[in-house]
Parts: structure tokens; sequence; C-alpha cells
């Protein structure tokens, strides 16, 4: 069926109507949506959607080896009512999990790393919905604030600001041998949505503030509204240092922070989310995003692997109540 193309100047679609990298069609994914960028993430949330259970989400492929899994299982309280989550996995390995948490609909979609794959993501799933589309991304990143230690969740209530490499500012790329410009370019702020960054705040800080997820040592877990900055390296624009490669990247922190000094999230893929979501004019998007903090950059400090994967289910948690507490858009 997808050997026939429509639209190739347009957004492609095969001939049975689906978006040719997400292999969505229209009904296949809700219009509230939590995005996340890793496999094990994704399940982790598509085990808290209604009826499902922790091991019926992400299981291996069907036997008749198309690319859907349907699960029916009991309801969380045991009566006898089932409802369906439906995973559909994508050659291009995005995975989209549709069902319902407390009853009203919502997708959780898995696109991988970096702002192309957002992209992809983003106008695909615009292509085969109509009316408003809620988005909330569930990330990882690194800290860049004292306030955002590692096991802590950013939120990107001010919105975010995108760095990217300037391939011309290297002698030998740019056109005529010349260079041209900086090594990086700071674009300016692409804003969040107030309503849905309120709502992630407030379940977050419900789920996370104190309680569980926090640091083992009984810490707690801080959520913090901040500007995000987002990247289009994990390396060079990042500002991580690896002498295999010329990159000019040594003050990028100190460049970023002295523009943006209230930035507390450094990461790939929020901007391009954000930036998307203010461009649609099909119907609106509302756009949030929260990230743990994996890493902080200031205290040069890395989580332990063992704690991630409990914040992942009350940061999700708190994610899932965030985007669906206003219904069905
Ligand atoms: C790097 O490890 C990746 O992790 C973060 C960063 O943005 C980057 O793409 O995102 P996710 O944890 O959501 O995949």
């Amino acid at each position: 069926t997808d050997l026939y193309l429509l639209h190739a100047n347009a957004v492609p679609l095969t001939a049975d109507g689906r978006v040719l990298h997400l292999e969505l069609r229209s009904g296949e994914v809700a219009n509230n949506i939590v995005t996340v960028g890793s496999e094990g993430r994704g399940e982790i949330l598509a085990s808290l959607l209604d009826g499902t259970t922790t091991t019926a989400a992400g299981t291996p492929k069907d036997d008749n080896n198309d690319n859907i899994n349907d699960h029916d299982n009991n309801t969380k309280n045991g009566s006898s009512s089932t409802t369906t989550t439906t995973t559909r996995r994508s050659k291009r390995g995005f995975v989209t999990h549709t069902g319902t948490y407390n009853g009203v609909p919502v997708s959780i979609v898995l696109i991988n790393m970096g702002y192309p794959n957002m992209d992809f993501f983003v106008r695909e799933v615009r292509a085969v919905t109509t009316g408003p589309l809620r988005i909330v991304r569930l990330g990882s990143c690194a800290g860049l604030r004292p306030d955002l230690p590692v096991g802590s969740v950013a939120v990107a209530s001010e919105g975010s600001v995108m760095i990217r490499q300037n391939p011309d500012a290297w002698e030998g790329t740019a056109a005529r041998g010349e260079t041209q410009g900086e090594p990086y370019l700071f674009h300016g702020v692409a804003p969040a949505d107030e309503e849905l960054s309120e709502a992630l705040l407030k379940e977050l800080k419900r789920s996370l503030d104190g309680k569980a997820g926090g640091s083992d040592g009984g810490g707690g877990t801080a959520v913090v509204g901040c500007l995000n900055a987002s990247a289009d390296s994990f390396y060079s624009s990042q500002g991580r240092l690896d002498p295999s490669f010329e990159d000019r990247n040594s003050d990028i922190l100190s460049s970023l922070l002295e523009r943006h000094p209230s930035a507390g999230s450094f990461e790939m893929e929020t901007f391009q989310l954000l930036h998307l979501a203010r461009l649609c004019r099909k119907s609106k998007v509302q756009a949030s995003a929260a990230t743990i903090v994996l890493a902080n950059r200031i205290a040069d400090d890395a989580i332990a692997i063992d704690r991630i994967s409990r914040i992942e289910r009350a940061a999700g948690e708190a994610a899932l109540r965030a985007v669906t507490s206003f219904g069905d858009p």
C-alpha cells in the first residue's frame, strides 16, 4: 500500500491515507498528545493509560507481522469493562500508543531525538487531525541553573531559544571560500502555551515536588519553570568539548547564559515544537514541555541511572493529567 505516494510537493500520503514517516491516518492519533524521546519512557506512559496493565504496552510485534498491537485489558479498578490501547510502530522508528486517560482520548508518541524528528511529528500529526491540538513534550535535558539539579524537572514556561552551528564561519565551507558570521547562531524565543505550562507545573508539583521520584536521599524533586534552550547537536552547539572536532564552542554556555540568564534546560526538541505550534494556521496548537534533568552542566553532575524510571513514571502521570485536564480539544 505504501508504493503509491500522493502529493510529491505537499505532505506526502500513502495510497491508504497514511503520512509517510509516522504511518498514521485520520482517527489513529488523538488531539491530546504526550511526546517522548525514548521507547522506555513511551512504554511507561502507555502503561498508565486506562485499562492498561504495566506490561501491556510496547509489546513486540504481532505474530501476523503487521505493526499494530491492540491491548484489551480490564480497567484498573477491576470492573469488567474494557478499554483498548493501540500501539502502532512505523518503519522509521516512530511509535504511537493511543487510548484514554481518565476517559479522555490521548496519544503517546515516541519520536526519538532532534528537531528534524520533532518536525516530522508535528507536521504529520497535524496533517491527519482536525481541530485544536494539545501537545506536551516529556523529555530529558541538561540543567543550566543551580535550582535545577539532577533529578529535578524543568517546565519551558518561558518558551525556548534555538542555537545552531553556522558552517559558513569555517574557512572553506562558506560561499567563495570566505568565512561569514559567528560559529554559532542564537535565535530568539518561541513562546510556550501559558495555560498548558501552568497545568504542567501544577501537576508536576503535585506528583514530584518533595515526593516520589525525589532524590533517593529524601531531598525531594524541584519543579521549576524556566526558559529552554534547544540545540541542533548534542555535542557542538551544546558546548560539549570533543578534541576530535574543531567546534569552536568553548564559550557556548557562557554566551547563552549571558544572553538569557533564565535559561534552565538544554536539549534538542522543544524549540521546534513551540515554533511549529506558533506557525500552524490550520487550527490552534497548544504546546509546552517538561524535561527531566539528567545532568547539570554547571555543577558537572550526572544522575544515577536507577533514579530515572521512577521520575519518568511520576512525571509521566503528571504530564497525562495536565494534557487531558481540559478534555478532548
Ligand atoms: C540526548 O541524550 C537526548 O536526550 C534528550 C535530548 O534532547 C537529546 O535529544 O531528549 P529525550 O530524553 O527526550 O530523548
